[in-house]
């Protein structure tokens, strides 16, 4: 039987591939997406979300919700323009105008409608904040039945995040950054989560080996579409920067379709809503239990995706 998946995501380079391989799935029905304007920005997001299930969903009809949600602190403005590439790929802009339809409903309304409508129970993809699934919760605590689970790209247990910004200490995740509170929020929930944590995501960085690969298979079209959107990041050269790109969200959308890719354990997490370490997951006896992502095969992984990327 097919598991129901609903996605949220926000927009980059790594979120719109995943939306394109969670449509590869065979045994994936996705039952719509919700687009929020964190690492993004919002219509070009929306828009390439929307193009994206037209040409690679196989004729699927899926709803794309643009959200209303506002974070606390904001991504930087370079992050935040890849959308509009991978809006703009010539492969996305072939057959004009979209057919797929946003949908009238915010993203957080829309996931709560999604969730109720839905016979069975929906597994939760978060690649961005948890910003929408706080707001529906918060508004219809009833969809927490309906919830098979969440798998989230977020936080992390280690010594350094990726978030290098004034007045902060260093000790966050990004999406957990933006909106500290959400991740309370979902942490007060009942929900089982997945937190695929920078501690497995580390282990998944763009390189040139990677890049090569997917200019050799080009001819697939879908491994093209991979390349080109690709092409808009700064893969890891010499050395980890700032700007250096993983496959954060890929990742977590991987460990859907196949699990054996990653390790996971049991532990017990508080997070921080405010201050310096504002965003940052620690570990805690009197925290909630979280199934922590703490590592991946990286080349079964880029096998996996690419293989994946052949069926388009
Ligand atoms: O913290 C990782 C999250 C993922 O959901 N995002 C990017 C992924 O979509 C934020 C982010 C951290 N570092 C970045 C990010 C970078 N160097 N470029 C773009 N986004
Ligand atoms: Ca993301």
């Amino acid at each position: 039987m097919k598991r129901k998946v609903y996605l949220n995501h926000d927009g980059g380079v790594d979120d719109l591939v995943s939306l394109f391989l969670l449509l590869q799935m065979e045994d994936v029905d996705l039952i719509g997406v919700g687009v929020i304007p964190a690492d993004c920005y919002l219509e070009p997001a929306v828009s390439a979300s929307r193009k994206i299930i037209d040409r690679f969903g196989k004729g699927k009809q899926i709803e794309v919700a643009a959200s209303n949600s506002r974070g606390k602190n904001p991504f930087p403005k370079e992050w935040r323009m890849h959308a509009f590439v991978v809006d703009a790929l010539p492969i996305l802009n072939e057959y004009l105008p979209v057919k797929t339809k946003e949908s009238k409903l915010p993203a957080h309304k829309h996931l709560i409608e999604s969730l109720r409508n839905s016979t069975e129970k929906v597994t939760l993809v978060f690649v961005g904040p948890l910003t929408d699934l706080a707001r529906a919760l918060e508004e219809a605590p009833d969809i927490e039945g309906k919830i098979e689970r969440l798998a989230w790209m977020g936080g992390t247990f280690l010594e350094m995040g990726n978030v290098e910004e004034p007045e902060h200490d260093g000790t966050a995740e990004w999406n957990a950054f933006w909106d500290p509170e959400a991740v309370k929020v979902v942490w007060d929930s009942n929900i089982h989560i997945d937190l695929v944590a920078l501690e497995s995501t580390n282990m998944v960085p763009l390189t040139l080996d990677v890049r090569n690969r997917w200019a050799r298979e080009r001819k697939h079209l879908g491994v093209d579409f991979l390349g080109q959107c690709y092409a808009a990041v700064p893969p890891l050269v010499h050395f980890q920067t700032n700007s250096t790109y993983f496959l954060w969200d890929v990742l977590t959308t991987a460990t859907i379709g196949k699990e054996v890719l990653v390790k996971r354990k049991e532990v017990k997490s508080i997070v921080h809503a405010d201050g310096p370490s504002q965003g940052k997951t620690e570990l805690s006896e009197n925290g909630r239990a979280v199934e922590l992502v703490y590592e991946a095969d990286r080349d079964a992984f880029f096998d996996y995706i690419t293989d994946l990327a052949k069926q388009a």
